[in-house]
């Protein structure tokens, strides 16, 4: 048992030693043998307080993995990985050494860290003056292409483009998907850990389906989603990411002396607030649903995502999704971390992939909004429960918030590197 801090520490840095692969960290060396995109932001967030030149490096990786277009791809591929390691692999996505698909936009957030730790070694490096038009042209990339809906949000057009994979708010927009035929691939992940933990099998022709049918338009936006076929969902936790990037791209525009700029990374924050409000907010629930593009309905289920836009610091409606927070749902402060799903539903399941389990990327992102938001008591007892988690569990995957039980992969990437960052983290202790 870690019973120390630094005997935490220790072990948490051993994961991301064990997890590196010489210029970026997979977030684990069986069930994800690659570089995945949102992980390795959150990883960097870690890893800067061990080796902050090794945390740029990670950062660096994946932006050189940029697509023409702006987008940042959800996977980059370790060609020394073998191909039947992950599926699906560089050979179902035909996109050289990527994927097509995306994951949510923390990554501006992460470079802002990631300088901060060492502003020599930055300045060094030209860290800040190389990522900031990459970073500018994966935003734009987002809300050029992907305003499907032409309020200002993005739509996300697969359910792993959420990063919470299995949500229980995608099952209704999941449902219109013709399901791939289960013939034609292999599964790897139920390799990997408890497959009743994982989702289903209809759920994954489902999401091969999708992901073929985007890659069958050469992953152009324009020609997908279909009339006919699609998934096209504005998701309020990856467009209250994106609004808090735009919210560091404006601190880092200060740094680089760029004030102009750092105003209209703010005012594009503050658009995005807005449009959030107005669409996905539903003020008799004091929740953010996210909103099926395809039909104009909202996905009227609880899930984490709907509390991230607590990291808005104008956000208007913040006390009522603070009571919603803290309310039966959710019961922040009562149970463990911050629950994926709806804890009073009858689908609520403690170890099903995010339909249910605490995972430590989104309770690090919900401590951060409650500190913008003074709810200092709340942001202290999350932080000892993601630490404890990390400490009991080997750095599990996500976690039951009743009993503690650890779930999915250990030595998990981003579960170590956020105990590294909440262990240096002075705020509210
Ligand atoms: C999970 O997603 C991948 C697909 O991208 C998978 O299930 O194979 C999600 O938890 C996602 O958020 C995460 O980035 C990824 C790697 O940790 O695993």
């Amino acid at each position: 048992m870690l019973e120390t801090s630094s005997a935490l520490r220790a072990a948490a840095a051993r994961v991301l030693e064990d997890n590196w692969l010489g210029s970026s960290t997979v977030p684990s060396r069986g069930l994800y043998p690659h570089q995945w995109s949102w992980d390795s932001a959150f990883i960097a967030l870690g890893l800067r307080h061990l080796a902050p030149e090794r945390a740029r490096r990670e950062l660096v990786t994946l932006f050189n993995a940029q697509w023409r277009d702006g987008r940042v791809p959800h996977i980059l591929f370790n060609p020394d990985t073998p191909a039947e390691a992950y599926f699906p692999g560089p050979g179902f996505w035909r996109a050289g050494r990527t994927s097509g698909l995306i994951q949510p936009p923390v990554h501006a957030r992460a470079v802002w860290a990631v300088h901060q730790a060492d502003p020599v070694g930055s300045d060094t490096d030209t860290f800040l003056a190389t990522l900031y038009p990459k970073l500018k042209a994966w935003h734009r990339y987002l809300l050029a292409h992907r305003d499907f809906g032409g309020h200002g949000l993005v739509s996300i057009v697969h359910p792993w483009e959420s990063g919470m994979d299995n949500s229980p708010a995608w099952d209704e927009p999941l449902s219109r998907v013709t399901p791939a035929d289960p013939g034609q691939f292999t599964r790897r992940d139920l390799e990997h850990g408890a497959p009743a933990d994982r989702p289903t099998d209809d759920e994954y022709c489902r999401y091969v389906r999708l992901a073929a049918g985007y890659r069958d338009s050469d992953y152009s936006d324009v020609h997908w989603p279909t009339e006919r076929e699609g998934f096209t969902v504005e998701d309020p936790g990856f467009n209250a990411l994106l609004a808090d990037a735009e919210l560091a791209l404006a601190e880092i525009a200060v740094a680089l002396g760029l004030p102009a700029a750092a105003a209209g990374h703010r005012e594009s924050a503050a658009r995005m607030a807005k449009a959030m409000t107005e669409r996905l907010w539903d003020t008799r629930a004091g929740f953010f649903f996210p909103l099926d593009v395809r039909t104009g309905k909202a996905c009227r289920e609880y899930t984490c995502g709907g509390l991230l836009p607590l990291l808005l610091p104008d956000l208007a409606v913040a006390p009522a999704l603070l009571s919603t927070a803290t309310g039966p749902r959710f019961r922040l402060g009562q149970v463990l971390a911050v629950p994926s799903y709806d804890l009073t539903s009858p689908s609520f399941d403690p170890a099903k992939y995010w339909r249910g389990p605490a995972w430590a990327n989104v309770g690090w992102l919900v401590r951060e909004g409650l500190l913008r938001h003074g709810e200092d008591a709340l942001a202290h007892q999350l932080r000892l429960d993601l630490l404890n988690l990390a400490r009991w569990t080997d750095f599990a995957e996500y976690v039951d918030p009743l009993s503690a039980a650890g779930h999915g992969a250990r030595s998990f990437g981003w579960t170590a590197a956020l105990a590294i960052d909440l262990l240096a983290d002075e705020r509210a202790r």
